[in-house]
């Protein structure tokens, strides 16, 4: 996301603005509701725009009635829309099926779905809209579909501008491109690569699937692994000999609408930035971890580039350059404005301290932590604070500090109550202040409900993780545009979005899976938003589906990544394995189950199937990868099978473990994580 400075001088402006429809569409009322569905047995409301006293569920194929219900008043005078909002609540419909909801005024929602696995499309398309951000590679045909095209900023990809460190060419392709335009930015692939490590870390097995069908698709590793991989050997190239790590790649302005492999012009690489290297040093520590149990030798690769950005670091206390990133003169691309580095090395420091138990990262850690309070407000790309609180929090190392664990999590339930009552106070359930309909309002949308649902992982009431899905209904449709803003989700979805490939490709569709900004109250120059709406519009009003409205329809890495971590925790369908023919048979024989109890103390049952005989080892390792418990079971029959692990009369510290089986060497199973508490 950009601040206002960052693009006041804007993307080329586009005079589509006579034929776009208003921002309702529709004559009578809006009845909103989650265009992806409802799960049978979760809440559901539809709220509606204009008054009706009862309401029908009608079954979309049959056209029968299936429920008949009162309205219920949702807000008198709702802040965020200035409207009176009513609610259609047909929770006591549970029955799996395809309808739409039907007021007795006579407005009509558009079709949904009851079922409970209503969000794993939605994962999936949104994780697969990091795979059509890839840049330096062409997006094949067959994994692609009508969104392919020829590899993209190849070759020359990049020089470093007069004002670097270096000079000369340097080989700098691959990654995601930022948003709807063509540039790469450190920082912002900061909070994007943090969150969805972040996702995989504290629920592996919900973010595990293997067929979200990209090139990477069936080869045993999670595909939210491979796809932050690509962005990740783009964020090596970018980090100078002595650790220090540049702030960007772009052409000094922005590009027309073109595809990107005909995208013409220079790219360059600007200076050096601390904000940059403090994220960099953050996300390559994670990753450290993370990889760990599938590829020592790139998570050492990337543990070493972490350590040394942190030395660079270190030597250099003060923020680079002074005040902070600046664009040069000429250069109109991104700016990522943030005069404080305090947060991306904070980051920086847990996110070491947790991958190699770095002592002067600790307590660089414990020193500054809650320096500015903690969990204050939803991380952003230029505050990464949230994510350095949350990851010690969930963190696992002999001589963390439990006292400080225990502040962190109280100050998040604390934050997750405050986000509750925004959520009672609004209409629509939108967990946000009405001031925080800004620039890329969706992406702090989903922050919230990704802290109400880590909040819930903390032991906070369940209440928490029903406001989180109420975020995604918003999301989804239930919004005064009764609109999905998902591209290719939902029945009415974004068509316009400001990205350059969907308005250049020649396809009808947008590419699919990308989330567009949303309401921003503050118009920013942008002159479609300006053309609509005044300071004095309520601000969820302030959006139009409009590729010309850079401000409240662009689309970016750093808003799809918190949508991939909710709708990835709500999906029920998980996929969890191949199904691409050709790959190794192996792991689709055998399923490993949730150890139970989790957590434990003492010892837990640990339990699997496996479709033929084979030799099975039980392994257990630590959050580095280093072997804790290894347990050959020798050659087990063909069905279930359990085992104990003992903790007792070990010295493992309390904390989260990997376990997965083994066969003649090699991992045979998925990887699953236990949590011992001593
Ligand atoms: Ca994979
Ligand atoms: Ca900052
Ligand atoms: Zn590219």
């Amino acid at each position: 996301m950009r601040s206002f400075a960052d693009r006041m001088l804007g993307p080329p402006l586009l005079f589509v603005a006579m034929l776009v429809p208003g921002t309702s569409g529709q004559a009578g009322g809006i009845v909103a509701v989650d265009q992806a569905g409802y799960p049978s047995l979760a809440r559901k409301n539809a709220i509606v725009t204009v008054y009706a006293d009862s309401f029908q569920v009608i079954d979309a194929a049959t056209r029968t009635v299936k429920h008949r219900g009162a309205m219920d008043m949702a807000s008198l005078g709702d802040a965020a829309t200035g409207m009176e909002l009513y609610r259609a609540d047909f929770t006591a419909l549970t029955l799996p099926g395809e309808y739409l909801v039907r007021t007795s005024a006579g407005d009509s929602s558009v079709h949904f779905t009851i079922s409970d696995s209503s969000y794993s499309p939605v994962f999936r398309a949104s994780l697969k809209g990091f795979f059509y951000q890839r840049c330096g590679v062409s997006l094949p045909q067959p994994v692609a579909g009508l969104w392919w095209h020829s590899a993209c900023h190849t070759s020359s990809d990049a020089m470093f501008h007069a004002t670097a460190e270096s000079t000369g060419v340097a080989q700098a392709s691959g990654g995601w491109h930022d948003a709807g335009d063509y540039g790469k930015y450190v920082v912002n692939a900061g909070i994007t690569v943090g969150t969805l490590l972040m996702a995989y870390e504290w629920f592996p097995s919900r973010f595990s699937a293997d067929n979200i069908q990209i090139p990477e698709s069936g080869n045993g590793i999670p595909d939210l692994l491979d796809e932050t991989r690509h962005e990740l050997t783009w964020l090596f190239t970018m980090q100078a000999a002595a650790g220090g790590v540049f702030f960007k790649i772009t052409k000094p302005q922005f590009e027309a609408f073109v595809m990107p492999e005909n995208d013409p012009g220079q790219r360059y690489i600007y200076r050096l930035s601390s904000t940059a290297t403090g994220d960099f040093a953050a996300m390559m520590a994670r990753a450290a971890r993370v990889y760990r149990p599938f590829d020592s030798t790139f998570s050492a690769k990337c543990l070493a580039a972490a350590v040394r950005a942190w030395q660079y670091l270190q030597a250099s206390p003060s923020i680079i350059p002074t005040g902070g990133f600046k664009n040069p003169a000429g250069t109109v691309t991104g700016e990522y404005g943030d005069s404080d580095d305090s947060d991306e090395r904070l980051w920086a420091a847990v996110e070491l301290y947790l991958a190699n138990g770095d002592n002067a990262a600790h307590t660089y850690f414990l020193n500054n932590y809650s320096s500015k309070g903690i969990i204050t407000g939803a991380m952003s790309w230029g505050n990464v604070r949230t994510l350095a609180e949350c990851a010690y929090l969930r963190g696992a190392r002999a001589g963390i500090n439990a006292t400080v664990q225990e502040s962190i999590r109280q100050s998040l339930l604390t934050y997750c109550q405050s986000v509750i009552t925004l959520r009672d106070n609004s209409g629509f359930r939108t967990a946000i202040r009405t001031s925080d309909y800004y620039w890329g309002s969706n992406s702090q949308v989903m922050n919230n409900a990704l802290l109400l649902i880590l909040g819930k992982a903390a032991g906070g009431s369940q209440e928490l993780e029903e406001a989180a899905l109420e975020q995604l209904h918003y999301i989804l449709g239930v919004n005064v545009h009764g609109q999905s803003f998902v591209t290719g989700v939902g029945a009415r979805s974004t068509l316009r979005p400001h990205h350059r490939p969907s308005g250049s490709d020649g396809v009808a569709a947008p590419v699919p899976g990308l989330l567009s900004g949303g309401p921003d109250r503050n118009i920013n120059d942008d002159p479609v938003l300006a053309a609509r709406f005044t300071a004095s519009t309520p601000p969820a009003l302030c959006y139009v589906d409009d590729q010309g409205s850079y401000a409240s329809n662009e689309i970016a890495v750093n808003w799809n990544a918190p949508l991939v971590f909710v709708a990835g925790f709500f999906a029920q369908d998980l996929g969890s394995t191949s199904v691409s023919p050709g790959s190794d048979p192996l792991p689709r024989e055998i399923r490993l189950n949730q150890n139970f109890p989790n957590p434990f103390n003492g010892s837990t049952v640990i339990s699997f199937s496996l479709s033929r005989a084979m030799d099975v080892d039980v392994l257990v390792v630590d959050l580095l990868g280093q072997s804790v418990s290894s347990m050959r079971l020798g050659r087990l029959a063909a069905g279930e099978h359990r085992t104990i692990w003992s903790a007792e009369g070990s010295m493992l510290s309390s904390g989260s473990y990997f376990y997965f089986l083994a066969s003649a060497g090699r991992t045979v199973s998925d990887v699953r994580t236990l949590v011992l508490l001593r």
